[in-house]
């Protein structure tokens, strides 16, 4: 039907640019301007008559003007790559609608109304992946954060709560299982082959949580008791060909209701749980209310074809989207700025949930890895933001690690400072406060402050101010003399002190112990705390646990260090003192500026280091397990080592490492070749120990293969060709992909064989190699692009060749500057099939500024390129033109 349009009039949208975008340059959306909706929209019905080429979505929508607002005369309801077939209102085509751009606005004249719009999709034509999409064969929906937007018209912001009630009509044949959010009400035959469910989920949501899902597909099923005693019906549901691979997903998702009963008093509350795995997926997975949606990384695993950390990733990822039914879902976020309430604090619940499920100091230094060697070097580049963002052009540049993991360890900070009991009372009072609700970072701070009666006023700042803070320490005569400085970021070039709590211990250095530990709160630009009855001889211990995602400067030298690596009692502490000698010897080795030139004595004392980590001696009243052992053998990345100057050669600190790895393998080869043996022989399970023994298996073959590249080949075929476990498999052909050695192409070959249709392995088989030491993995990746498995409209597949090459620095900043221009390449040819990921490639360029010549100079270069480019989605160009300052 065609209707009539009227001119578009003012209508009360919130947090609008400020003045009129110039063409194609984005408009910019302020935190400062939010306003609340003109119209709240308590009620949707949809009905979609579902189709993989062409699907047919009617909505009726109950509108009711928000009275807190002004009288706006039209409704804004957002649209994107949409167009309105008919609108009706309350019944009757409606005569009073125009387009603001991408935008329907309608114009109301009383305070309520029923709005019904209907639109045509076409799901097998959206490569974006936002939105209803085909996948596989299947139908699927991801809305955060605007995807809504691309299925019907409707006010797509989170802080418009509705119950939604969907009728969904489809084909049998193809797609037999029709889900949707909250409780199935009632199912049907229809002529022709056809069939319909109808769904209703009780629970206010907005946009952003709606999911849809129809397909060909089968469940694990189970059920879960809460402790409130409701039974839930529990399903997983996947193709046919993986039922086989959900059982660890399962396991995962029942420990995860059960924790959060225990832990945080969160009880489930609906009658069903399902889960879809989809093969094509721009994220992880997404906290739909009753149906969440992954990406089969993070579902399907079994010891064949998923690693000891895939399986972690699952049980991981599980966690994190259950968690969200209560920190997002219940208690949802009143607009974008606010991301980190729902992720900072569900990303701390499933670390903590971790914690519990596999041991607390390996989880915490694979987390403090992750933060070190992504969040720091985004917290000091041009992509710098505070936790809560002030502005943006596209949110999906916003789901970050500084949003993400700095927003985990700020919400851990206030946890340290009020102790896990007080802690407790303050997330039930933000549960209780909030529940039902849009609320924001700042309702969160006050409930934590009131439940757990801790003053927050000058903490308040993690959330304003971005960058990672400095802190300098120094223990001398009974005092601990501290000082901090947090250095400036785009937009942000003065600081105020931000609020430190640090863990700090004394040892005494001819006992081997510590009298205890304390908490000290920095709040000030310095600081000094006395430590009475401190030891004569001190040796200083501090940010134990990684209290404060802070960097430290501590005046100590490799002597108190190397007590530290044998002595200290937390492990945290024990870690990050090897990591710092490793981390001292390699900055000389490398010529970095401001280090002192290396010598064969630090080289040494990491050698007696080491041999103490492998012999077992490193502590005197305890051996290392094997888990705790990898962690330790790990050397520090590459790009944490580029954080601790300020201009890097990337190629000088990778050599340097590879040198080490290969002068710790060549000198003590023997306890390595016996570490590797031992390991052999344990069995498979997913027990501690066999997955430590895999794991020091592994770290062994590769100290080996740098010392040794033909001895360290035929170890690790005889490891591949014995291996009956993904781990021992990926493990082996890591190390062979980067050697140039007979082994390596028939290894190579044997994986593809083995594993020839079944996508999640062969993403590894992609990532091995692109990720791989072999020098000439340019070419190599260059060829995998025209492999025929490669596929450039499936972000697993492209991430498997293209981010493990960005993120291995020997091939990213080859000299040739090679390395630049095939990611910038891919940039460019993803940017209109796929945006969103696309512009997650942007961020390694953003380095340019402090990388040294001709190494910046390359990586600007290809960023103007890209710049220059016609036609950018607004992703891409938001993170290419931030990135270039
Ligand atoms: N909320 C999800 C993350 C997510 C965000 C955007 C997406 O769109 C492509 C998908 C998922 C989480 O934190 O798990
Ligand atoms: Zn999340």
């Amino acid at each position: 039907m065609d209707v009539a349009r009227t001119p578009s009039t003012a209508d009360g949208n919130p947090m609008m640019a400020d003045a009129p975008p110039e063409p194609h340059v984005p408009a910019t959306i302020r935190r400062e301007d939010y306003t609340p909706p003109a119209w709240l929209v308590p009620e949707v019905a949809l009905h979609f008559d579902l189709g993989i080429e062409k699907t047919v979505v009617r909505s009726e929508l109950k509108i009711v003007r928000n009275h807190t607002s002004d009288r706006a005369p039209n409704i804004r309801l957002n649209g994107d790559e949409i167009e309105p077939r008919t609108v009706l209102c309350n019944g009757k085509p409606c005569e009073s609608w125009t387009m603001d751009g991408n935008d329907l606005l309608v114009s109301i004249e009383g305070d309520e109304a029923l709005l019904s719009i209907t639109t045509e999709l076409t799901p097998d034509q959206n490569s974006k992946l936002m939105g209803l999409y085909a996948s596989n064969g299947m139908l699927c929906t991801q809305c955060e954060a605007e995807g809504f937007r691309r299925i019907t018209f409707f006010p797509d912001r989170p802080d418009v709560l509705s119950t939604y009630t969907v009728r969904m009509e489809a084909p049998k044949d193809v797609l037999p299982v029709l889900l949707c959010n909250g409780n199935k009400t009632g199912e049907g035959d229809l002529d022709g082959g056809r069939h319909w469910a109808e769904w209703h989920d009780p629970w206010p949501k907005p946009s952003y949580l709606f999911a849809l899902v129809a397909g060909d597909l089968v469940a694990l099923e189970d059920s879960f008791t809460t402790m409130g005693g409701r039974e839930v019906d529990l399903a997983i549901w996947v193709r046919e060909a993986d039922l086989g691979r959900t059982q660890h997903a399962m396991d995962s998702l029942k420990k995860s209701m059960k924790w959060d009963e225990e832990t945080f008093g969160r009880e489930y509350d609906l009658d069903v749980f399902n889960i879809v795995a989809v093969g094509d997926f721009n994220m992880g997975a997404m906290e739909n209310k009753g149906l969440n949606i992954f990406n089969t990384k993070y579902v399907l695993a079994d010891p064949e074809t998923a690693t000891d950390g895939d399986y972690d990733g699952v049980e991981g990822v599980i966690a994190h989207e259950y968690f969200h039914n209560w920190s997002g879902n219940r208690v949802t976020c009143r607009d974008w700025f606010q991301l980190s309430l729902k992720e900072g604090f569900t990303v701390l619940r499933d670390q903590l949930f971790s914690q519990d499920m596999q041991g607390e100091a390996v989880k915490r230094i694979e987390d403090v890895r992750v933060l070190r060697a992504v969040q720091f070097p985004e917290d000091s580049g041009p992509l710098s933001h505070p936790i809560r963002p002030d502005s943006y052009q596209e949110i999906s540049n916003f789901y970050t690690s500084t949003v993400y993991n700095k927003g985990a360890e700020v919400i851990r900070m206030m946890r340290s400072m009020a102790g896990e009991e007080a802690f407790r009372k303050g997330s039930d009072l933000y549960f209780e406060r909030h529940d039902g609700e849009a609320a924001t970072c700042e309702d969160f701070i006050t409930a934590i402050e009131d439940g757990a009666g801790l003053d927050l006023k000058q903490f308040r700042r993690w959330y304003e101010q971005a960058g990672t803070p400095r802190v300098s320490a120094a223990f001398k005569d009974g005092q601990l003399q501290l000082t901090q400085e947090v250095p400036a970021t785009p937009g942000q070039p003065d600081k105020q002190p931000a609020v430190i709590p640090l863990r700090v211990a004394l040892f005494d250095r001819s006992t081997g112990k510590s009298a205890g530990e304390r908490l000290v709160v920095l709040d000030q630009s310095e600081a000094s705390f006395s430590f009475e009855d401190s030891p004569a001889d001190a040796v200083l211990s501090i940010n134990r646990g990684f209290t404060a995602p802070v960097a430290l400067d501590v005046e100590r030298g490799e002597g108190d260090l190397v007590f530290l690596a044998a002595n200290d009692d937390d492990p945290f502490a024990r870690y990050e003192a090897l990591q710092e000698l490793v981390i001292g010897h390699l900055l000389a080795e490398a010529g970095a500026d401001g280090a002192a030139r290396s010598d064969d004595t630090s080289r040494a004392a990491l050698g007696e280091a080491f041999a103490a980590i492998l012999d077992d001696g490193v502590v005197d009243d305890g051996a290392l397990d094997d888990q705790m052992r990898g962690e330790m053998l790990l050397l520090p990345p590459v790009a944490y080592l580029c954080e601790q100057v300020l201009v890097a050669d990337p190629v000088a600190l990778h050599q340097a490492r590879e040198g080490l790895k290969a002068w710790l393998g060549s000198e003590l080869r023997d306890r390595f070749e016996a570490m590797h043996d031992r390991a052999s022989a344990v069995p498979y399970s997913l027990d501690r120990k066999a997955r430590g023994a895999r794991k020091v298996k592994t770290q062994a073959l590769v100290y080996l293969a740098a010392a040794d590249g033909a001895a360290a080949a035929s170890r690790a075929k005889a490891q591949y060709d014995r291996a009956g476990n993904m781990t021992d498999r990926q493990g082996a052909l890591m190390v062979l992909a980067g050697l140039e050695q007979p082994e390596r192409d028939a290894a190579l070959e044997d994986f593809h064989a083995r594993f020839d249709g079944n996508d999640l392995a062969i993403d590894k088989w992609f990532a091995l190699q692109a990720g791989s030491l072999h020098p000439d993995v340019i070419s190599q990746v260059k060829a995998l692009a025209d492999h025929p498995d490669f596929r450039l409209n499936n972000p697993n597949r492209v991430r498997s060749l293209y981010m493990a090459f960005a993120a291995n620095k020997a091939g990213f900043h080859d000299p040739s500057g090679e390395g630049y221009r095939l990611i910038a390449d891919l940039i460019l040819a993803l940017d209109p099939i796929n945006p969103q990921t696309a512009a997650r490639f942007v961020p390694p360029f953003g380095r340019w500024k402090r990388m040294a010549e001709p190494h910046g100079t390359m990586m600007r270069e290809q960023l103007e390129r890209i710049a220059a480019a016609d036609g950018l989605s607004r992703d891409t160009y938001e993170q290419v033109n931030r990135s270039l300052g």
